[in-house]
């Protein structure tokens, strides 16, 4: 093998190469970490061509190019990924059966890349691979967090949470680009100079950037993903250092590295910490001014910049990035001021994820003017215009001492938008009312989708083969062609085969738990999955109650003809919500107490598996018979994992909330275990008196589960353990638990009917797997194009 010559034709004569030039080991002492490495090498050589080819076609059309800045980017694992939208899969396959290695294990060595917390996230990660599949030019921004979401695991049924750290190992995917840098102020105040106003920070902070290649399938185009890191501008006192304070001497890199430490687990709750809003303005401000420097480089004139950038917020959490932009053209650049808000409002559009209260972004203007002082000026003048604008408005930007990010992401945006059809709705009604009357255009809808290629293609193997050896591979980009799959559902020997790739994703479910959990699952139970964040809108606990009757149930009546099920679980908790993790406790201990009852436990059985990752959902969605999405309606602001279920042909039990509304439109009612009050019902129902005790007084099988868990069935040794949980649910049960408790009891047995007719679950699970296509990110990813950004796809003249 020659040194100088990285094979490009074949990936087993590159993996051979990079093992011994690139990580300078000899092939008979490599370990699967260094094979690992080598193969995601070779694997990276196959993306930089393209990837520079993509960068170059986009500066030659001097096209417009999308920004989409997000806090969190949910990528998870990278190499099967890029291995699949090369379209290397077989010969990498084949390359690493003939090191004598396991491909899958292989695989499974990189650690998951958790930059994110859940849902907002993982979306950010599908749209970044949609967009390239599409081949729109196009960049996200985020953070390089050094700690990830943390590693759960449980200790007597409680989760014990760890630090995640994935860069430990050596992050293949990423080129460091340290000439890439800004440097970044904070706090000061603003002084003036000839009469205008000049912000003389306090203290500076570089950010670093590092490059994601992230290439679509099938490998023809290729964007950018740069992640910041933040480090210090002057990274070691030596006269610190030279009057022995040897620590002192490297205070500021760590102060600087502090700000790229650790992802915030919070999900749908702000905290109001000032790290929080430094992380913020930190990534906000680095895209900002690269946003402006690459503009720049290739045109000029800012009065431009709309036609040729367009910004996405993903949420609030970059909504900074708009004053700062309007900042730098204002104070830095001279534009008028109104025509540099104009600009920003242009250029800035914005994403809304959630309606519940307590994750509105709002920071008090005390900790906001002494870490931004120039930038709350320039909101006072923006709330200023607003105010003169439409004098009859009801709230600001400013309000009560606090600034709202909501209501600036608002003024700042050319389009607003919310993440499935009722979530739109409702903002149009309840936060942005007022808002949508005097902008009654800006709000528009774009539901959200998932990418089909980890999510199918990548994730289920078995399947794909079925629906390519059906239907070709056109649904592997065009996801609606699954349509074409409907007239086989009548095909009992398709149907058959469609039942037994479901079958074997469950067998090879049921191996993987008994050894890596020591859990043996009966692999012809209905697998019945709720995996996701733990939070009180999302009713774990209405699931577990659920549980706790049909055993007590099963327990009355032995003879009843009870199908064997399993009710998987996985999730985090926010380490600070309580009551959370109390549910989680207490699906452990009744899990604990219904697994080791033998009149049972050959029908019912109950798990959580720890740490819920992307690697762990790619794992058991395409196991899963029963797709739970039980949310109170109004709550969800779209779901995507109810979508990655519905892919991968597990019918839904849900409520009407999110993006369930659509999932069930498409896929027709009499395949979806419909069950709950509406969200407008759920509003009427919180003003009724005691609405959880006339429901509990209504329906004994819910008295009686409460009853077990108040009077310490599963907790015998401490009966008042969930005595937090028994009084929510008793008292003002604002999620509305026990209101729906009766109606998901009855859907679910209606579950329990329809999976007795085996064949007739298959073809309702095969409906849903056909009429899924509309759910893929590439189609949310036009939508944004063509409504939002006014961008065009580079590829081939879409
Ligand atoms: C999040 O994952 C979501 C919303 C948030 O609001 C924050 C986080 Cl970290 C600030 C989720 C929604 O809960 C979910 O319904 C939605 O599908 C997802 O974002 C993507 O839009």
């Amino acid at each position: 093998m020659a040194r100088d010559d990285p094979p490009k034709s074949g990936i087993r004569d590159a993996i051979l190469w990079h093992l011994t030039y690139t990580l300078g080991k000899d092939p008979d002492h490599a370990q699967l970490f260094d094979w690992r490495l080598a193969l995601s090498h070779a694997v990276r050589d196959r993306i930089v061509d393209r990837w520079m080819e993509s960068a170059r076609a986009t500066r030659r059309a001097g096209a417009r190019r999308v920004y989409y800045l997000s806090m969190e980017f949910l990528i998870g694992r990278l190499l099967q990924d890029n291995i699949v939208n090369l379209q290397l899969a077989d010969e990498t396959q084949a390359a690493v059966d003939s090191f004598g290695l396991d491909y899958r294990a292989l695989l499974l060595d990189e650690p998951d890349a958790a930059l994110g917390n859940g849902g907002l996230g993982r979306l950010a990660a599908c749209f970044m691979e949609s967009l390239a599949t599409i081949g729109c030019p196009a960049h996200g921004y985020g953070i390089r967090y050094e700690h990830g979401l943390f590693r759960q695991s449980f200790a007597a049924g409680r989760q014990v949470e760890a630090p995640e750290d994935w860069l430990v190992q050596p992050f293949v995917w990423q080129f460091e680009r340290p000439e890439a840098r800004f440097t970044l102020g904070f706090g000061g105040h603003v002084a003036t100079h000839q009469g205008k106003p000049v912000w003389e920070p306090e203290s500076f902070v570089q950010s670093e950037a590092f490059d994601v290649p992230v290439i679509g399938w099938p490998g023809n185009w290729a964007n950018t993903l740069r992640l910041w890191a933040g480090r210090a501008v002057d990274p070691f006192d030596l006269s610190r250092f030279n009057a022995g304070d040897f620590t002192a001497a490297a205070e500021a890199e760590a102060l600087a590295r502090t700000i790229s430490r650790v992802l915030y687990p919070q999900d749908s709750t702000e905290k109001g910490k000032r790290l929080r809003l430094t992380q913020e303005y930190f990534f906000s401000a680095a895209s900002i001014r690269d946003i402006l420097r690459r503009f720049e480089g290739e045109h000029g004139d800012l009065r431009l910049l709309p036609r040729k950038v367009a910004i996405q917020l993903n949420d609030t959490h970059p909504a900074i990035a708009g004053p700062e932009l309007l900042r730098i053209l204002h104070d830095e650049r001279g534009l008028p001021f109104d025509e540099a808000l104009d600009i920003t409002r242009a250029c800035v559009n914005y994403t809304n994820h959630t309606l519940l209260p307590e994750a509105l972004e709002s920071w008090g203007e005390g900790l906001f003017s002494d870490l931004l002082p120039r930038h709350l000026q320039i909101i006072e003048r923006i709330d200023a215009a607003d105010a003169r604008a439409h004098p009859d408005r009801r709230g600001g930007a400013r309000d009560q001492g606090r600034v709202r990010m909501g209501e600036l992401a608002f003024m700042l945006s050319n389009r607003v938008n919310g993440v499935s059809a009722l979530h739109t709705g409702l903002m149009k009604t309840t936060v942005f009312a007022d808002r949508h009357r005097l902008h009654p255009d800006r709000i528009v809808n774009q539901t959200n989708g998932v990418t089909p290629r980890r999510w199918l293609l990548g994730c289920n193997p078995r399947l794909s083969r079925l629906i390519c050896e059906t239907i070709g591979r056109g649904w592997i980009a065009d996801l609606e062609q699954l349509q074409r799959l409907e007239p086989h559902v009548a095909d009992d020997g398709w149907l058959g085969r469609f039942a037994a790739a479901k079958a074997a994703n469950k067998a090879d479910l049921c191996d993987w738990t008994l050894r890596e959990h020591g859990v043996a699952l009966a692999p012809d139970a209905i697998f019945d999955v709720q995996i996701k964040r733990i939070h009180e809108y999302k009713r774990q606990h209405l699931n577990i109650l659920e549980a706790i009757a049909l055993w007590q149930a099963m327990r009355d009546d032995p003879g009843a003809g009870w199908p064997t099920r399993v009710k998987i679980f996985a999730g985090k908790a926010a380490p600070g919500y309580v009551l959370a993790k109390q549910i989680i406790r207490l699906i452990n201990d009744v899990a604990a107490v219904v697994n080791a009852d033998p009149a049972t436990n050959e029908r019912l059985q109950i798990l959580y598996l720890p740490n819920y990752n992307v690697t762990l959902a790619e794992r058991l969605i395409p196991a899963a018979d029963l797709s739970e999405q039980i949310s109170t309606a109004g709550k969800e602001a779209s779901g995507t994992g109810n979508m990655k279920f519905a892919l991968n042909g597990a019918p839904t039990i849900g409520t009407l909330d999110g993006a369930n509304v659509e999932i069930r439109e498409r896929v027709g009612a009499e395949n979806f275990f419909l069950f709950g009050l509406t969200a407008e019902e759920a509003e009427a129902r919180r003003l009724v008196p005691d609405h959880a005790g006339r429901a509990i007084a209504a329906d004994p099988r819910l008295a009686r589960a409460i009853e077990a868990i108040r009077s310490g069935s599963f907790s015998p040794d401490e009966p008042d353990r969930y005595g937090d949980i028994v009084a929510n649910l008793t008292g003002a049960d604002y999620f509305l638990v026990c209101s729906d408790f009766a109606d998901y009891w009855r859907a679910q047995r209606q579950v329990d009917r329809a999976y007795a007719d085996r064949d007739g679950w298959a073809r309702m699970a095969a409906r849903n797997l056909a009429r899924s296509g509309w759910f893929s990110s590439d189609r949310a990813i036009r939508g944004y194009m063509q409504d939002i950004w006014g961008a065009q796809s580079l590829l081939g003249r879409e």
